[in-house]
């Protein structure tokens, strides 16, 4: 199982990827996604998913429109891993 990141790992985590913060109230972070439809959010979810499924690791998410909302942690540590990083860079090259 991924060990919770430190604080160092997680500021140069974060530092890599582009649009994502840390959450106030809980250990993980977050970016929201915006398309030009629904067609177009929709379609990059269904392809987040397969990668999130090959990974077995699931993002927390909410579409309106078209908008994506996601929130990755993982639940087997309680909070933000190496896992949840690599997704994020993952979501961000779709
Ligand atoms: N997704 C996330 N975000 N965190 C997890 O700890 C996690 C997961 N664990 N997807 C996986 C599935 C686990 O529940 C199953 C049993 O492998």
């Amino acid at each position: 199982m991924s060990e919770k990141l430190d604080d160092t790992a997680r500021t140069a985590a974060l530092n890599e990827l582009s649009g994502w913060t840390l959450l106030d109230n809980r250990d993980a972070i977050s970016k929201t996604f915006t398309f030009g439809n629904f067609n177009e959010a929709f379609g990059w979810m269904t392809r987040a998913a397969l990668i999130a499924e090959k990974m077995d690791h699931h993002p927390e998410w909410l579409n309106v429109w078209n908008r994506v909302e996601v929130t990755l942690s993982t639940h087997d540590a309680g909070g933000l891993t190496k896992r949840d990083i690599v997704l994020a860079g993952e979501m961000d090259a779709l």
